[in-house]
């Protein structure tokens, strides 16, 4: 039997549930997700293999206007994507009509990749209203004629096995890439940095935008099996070092006890987690410091 490969770039606005939607289609946590848009940063990869097929999702942070140089490359990583795509998976959020960006987001794929097949994933579908059904339905396939589309909830799961074989079928022929268990080209390392940086988003939620980093410093297997890592977040001031931080020092250890416990369902072993604050100013705006990051 031929065996099938290719690459499917997953774009679409900020917060729609991108990162949600790759999760639920490999089954496995690899991306992080939040409630705050912006989220995911780089185009990380969720490798799904089956006996005949290998899906290479390409995650890439919200399609947006870029108003910081980290948005720019975040732009830029999106547009990368999209050229080395076989198929584009669009995701929106059918809760809510387009916006104006939204609407160009097809000019953006034809002209970056006029070759690639566009599947829509209209999701968020169990917040879908029945009276909005039809209309939100046509108001989003009016923004693409040659897309497949398909309603789906990434959370509850509804709809994600069609989603998952309907590309599996778009998949042209080629080799297998990765090994069986390979899930993800991002490291335990990374990912432990990423899962700390979610669960500050998830307690700051109310308090701090997206402005925060992280750097693993430490990463070390000790003697006895306990794996030792010194992280730090990075914040644009000192008011955002205080919130971080907490009073004596609560919000930086409930983030901590969170990112640890996320961390060890992951790697499947215990963990020894030491987070420190540390003050940047405007690094999302500093060439260097993000290169220091990894953007
Ligand atoms: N109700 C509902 N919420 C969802 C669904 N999918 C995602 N969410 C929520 O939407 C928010 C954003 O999800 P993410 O997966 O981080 O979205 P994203 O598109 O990757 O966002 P960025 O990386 O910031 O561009 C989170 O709070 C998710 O829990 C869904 O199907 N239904
Ligand atoms: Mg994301």
């Amino acid at each position: 039997m031929m065996y099938k490969s290719g690459v499917v770039a997953v774009v679409g606005s900020p917060n729609v549930g991108k990162s949600t939607l790759i999760n639920s289609l490999l089954g496995q946590k690899i991306a992080i997700v939040s409630a705050k848009p912006q989220t995911t940063r780089d185009a990380q990869r969720g490798i799904l293999t089956t006996d005949n097929t290998q899906v290479i999702f390409v995650d890439t942070p919200g399609v947006l206007r870029p108003n910081y140089l980290l948005d720019r490359t975040m732009l830029a990583i999106a547009r990368g994507a999209v050229q080395d795509a076989d198929v584009v998976l669009w995701i929106v959020d059918v809760t809510k009509k387009p916006s104006s960006e939204e609407r160009r987001v097809a000019q953006f794929i034809e002209k970056t990749n006029a070759s690639a097949k566009v599947y829509m994933a209209m999701n968020k579908s169990d917040l879908l209203k029945p009276k909005d059904v039809i209309k939100h339905t046509n108001i989003y396939r009016g923004l693409c004629d040659k897309a497949i589309w398909m309603l789906v909830s990434a959370k509850r799961g509804d709809n994600v096995d069609k989603v998952k074989s309907d590309i599996i079928d778009l998949m042209p022929e080629g080799p297998k890439y990765y090994e069986n268990d390979e899930i993800t080209d991002k490291s335990v390392r990374d990912l432990s940095g990423e899962l700390l940086r979610e669960s500050a988003l998830y307690f700051l939620r109310h308090e701090i935008p997206h402005g925060i980093a992280v750097l693993v410093e430490e990463f070390i297997e000790k003697e006895d099996g306990k794996i030792e890592i010194i992280a730090t977040i990075v914040v644009e001031n000192n008011r955002h070092k205080g919130v971080v931080i907490g009073k004596n020092g609560s919000m930086i250890k409930a983030i901590g006890i969170r990112a640890r416990r996320e961390i060890e369902k992951m790697i499947e072993q215990s963990v020894y987690l030491q987070t420190f604050v540390k003050v940047e100013a405007d690094w999302r705006n500093d060439n260097n410091q993000l290169k220091h990051m990894g953007y």
